[in-house]
């Protein structure tokens, strides 16, 4: 009988092959397809590995990771800066003022030049990022939240749940994605660092950073950032969670928030 069933089984594996794995990956993406309907996108927490001083007056709007010191974008009107800051003790090493009139936004690094946003005057300023002279300006429309990049793009957050792909060569719009969580926009997507082939996003008052698929808008994740912070370590309420900067040779992720006193080297945990 045994054997009787086992050549029925060559015979069936015979007459289609790779039927089995197949079957397997359909079932892994109706698992994932069940997961994403009931809102199951994995979560996950993390573990400070390392805990540095933030200027706590500093709005922080924008946050990378470059040649060994963090470049920082902070708003306000009146206050915005463009700053260089050394990682370990949080000093301000150089610094931009940006005009008064504007409140500067996202900011990243690419193509050998520093691009930052502003919040609603639709426009952007660019700097050399050895001097911080500001080298050119450039235009885009609606509000300004959140700046990262791609191989080939700049990557660009309003406020609302659409992220932008822009050309930097002309600053045209190749394509957009929007991002749903649960079916529901995802609104109030503020900073953004492109990490490891996906988009790491702050969400405005939301202690959690959503990690999003560039192609398709699709979270793939949530980090649940809770208790990062100490109650009455920063009191503004305001001072919300935002920044992300990500040092890809060192393969190491620092967050940290608006007006925090201190910025975080995290390591992710599967919850
Ligand atoms: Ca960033």
């Amino acid at each position: 009988m045994r054997n009787l069933l086992g050549f029925l089984l060559l015979i069936a594996s015979l007459a289609a092959p790779g039927c089995a794995t197949q079957t397997a990956t359909n079932m892994n993406a109706a698992t994932a397809n069940a997961n994403t309907a009931a809102g199951q996108a994995p979560t996950y927490t993390y573990e400070v590995v390392n805990t540095f001083p933030h200027d706590p007056a500093a709005y922080t709007q924008g946050l990378i990771f470059h040649d060994g010191a963090l470049i920082e974008s902070t708003g306000l009107e009146g206050r915005s800066t463009l700053r260089r800051v050394e990682l370990q003790t949080g000093r301000v090493l150089q610094k931009a003022d940006v005009p008064r009139f504007y409140f500067a936004e996202g900011m990243t690094l690419f193509g050998g030049k520093i691009y930052q946003l502003t919040w609603k005057a639709e426009k952007g300023f660019i700097y050399d990022p050895q001097t911080f002279q500001k080298t050119g300006e450039f235009t885009y429309t609606g509000e300004g939240w959140g700046l990262t990049h791609d191989a080939d793009s700049l990557i660009l957050s309003d406020g609302t749940n659409q992220i932008r792909f822009i050309d930097p060569d002309n600053y045209k719009v190749k394509r957009t994605i929007s991002v749903l969580d649960e079916g529901r926009p995802l609104e109030e997507i503020n900073e953004l660092e492109y990490v490891r082939g996906e988009i790491f996003a702050n969400i405005w008052h939301d202690d959690r950073i959503a990690r999003i698929d560039p192609q398709t808008g699709r979270i793939n994740g949530w980090v649940d950032m809770t208790g990062l912070l100490k109650p009455g370590e920063a009191t503004d309420e305001e001072a919300v969670l935002n920044g992300i900067a990500y040092d890809e040779q060192g393969d190491r992720l620092f967050v940290t928030g608006k007006l925090w006193p201190k910025l975080f080297e995290i390591r992710l945990k599967q919850k």
